[in-house]
């Protein structure tokens, strides 16, 4: 793999490490972005050497300020329905990772950035978070699929707060809501992620991954349905 001019990524004791880099831009979501991280994701799938991955943003003021609003209200339509299309697919790309996805929050964390944080596993915050999907407040709707990942990790009254209204969160409230998993100072941020990981990266990966294919496979089954596949997972884990 070459070098990216969006992403910067590293591979070091298992951990694929994946930085937005467009820090003067508070790390927006540009299209060039999407090609970069979805070649270094498909890189990252095809690769058993990386057990799990953190997912960071570069500078010290975002995670990530949603999509380039610049290039987006400057692309033509024919463009931006391309872009669209393939934004699916780097989603799509994110939900196909069998690794654990570890998203390392601070700062902005708008739009299609908090979509990239709730398409990870684990979300661990730095406390100057501000969490907020503005895209309704914008007339169009949250198109990287945070109309339906956001209600499937914090309920849907929750979710319709923050979509409705642009409810913006702290990442105290966030934490309450059960949008982040931890908060930890900023300067843990780094370490705590990487201490997860590594614990991760200790277990057995045909349990890591079993563990992660029967809880996702298994939210939209009924409980019978869930079970049985669970089940069938954990046959082929003990092979
Ligand atoms: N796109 C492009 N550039 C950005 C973005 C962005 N989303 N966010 C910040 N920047 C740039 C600024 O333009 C600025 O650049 P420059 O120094 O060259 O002027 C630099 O980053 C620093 O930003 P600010 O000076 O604005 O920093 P502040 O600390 O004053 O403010 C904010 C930080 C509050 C995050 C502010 O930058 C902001 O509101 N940004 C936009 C947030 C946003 O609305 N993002 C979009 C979310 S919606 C989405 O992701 C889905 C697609 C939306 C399409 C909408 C079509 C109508």
């Amino acid at each position: 793999m070459g070098a990216f001019e969006t992403i910067i990524y590293e591979k070091c004791d298992g951990i694929g490490h994946v930085t937005l880099n467009r820090p003067k831009a508070l790390n927006a979501f540009s299209v060039r972005m999407r090609d970069d991280l979805h070649e270094v994701l498909s890189a990252i799938k095809a690769d058993d050497e990386v057990r799990v991955v953190i997912i960071r943003g570069a500078g010290d003021k975002a995670f990530c300020a949603g999509a380039d609003l610049k290039e987006f209200l400057t692309a033509p339509s024919v463009i931006q329905a391309r872009r669209i299309r393939s934004l699916r697919d780097l989603w799509r790309l994110f939900l196909s990772l069998q690794q654990p996805l570890i998203a390392a929050l601070h700062g902005y964390v708008l739009g299609s950035g908090m979509e990239i944080a709730m398409f990870c596993d684990l979300r661990i915050a730095s406390p100057d978070v501000t969490f907020g999907l503005p895209e309704v407040g914008l007339g169009i709707l949250p198109g990287a699929g945070g109309t339906q990942t956001l209600p499937r990790i914090i309920g849907l009254s929750g979710a319709l707060d923050m979509l409705l209204t642009g409810r913006r969160l702290r990442s105290q409230e966030a934490l309450a809501m059960g949008l982040v998993n931890r908060v930890v100072p900023v300067d843990r941020l780094s370490q705590t992620c990487n201490d997860i990981a590594l614990k991760i990266v200790s277990f057995d990966s045909r349990a890591v991954k079993g563990a992660k294919q029967a809880v996702y496979g298994g939210m939209d089954l009924t409980l019978e349905q869930a079970l049985e596949l669970e089940k069938r997972i954990a046959e082929i884990v003990r092979l």
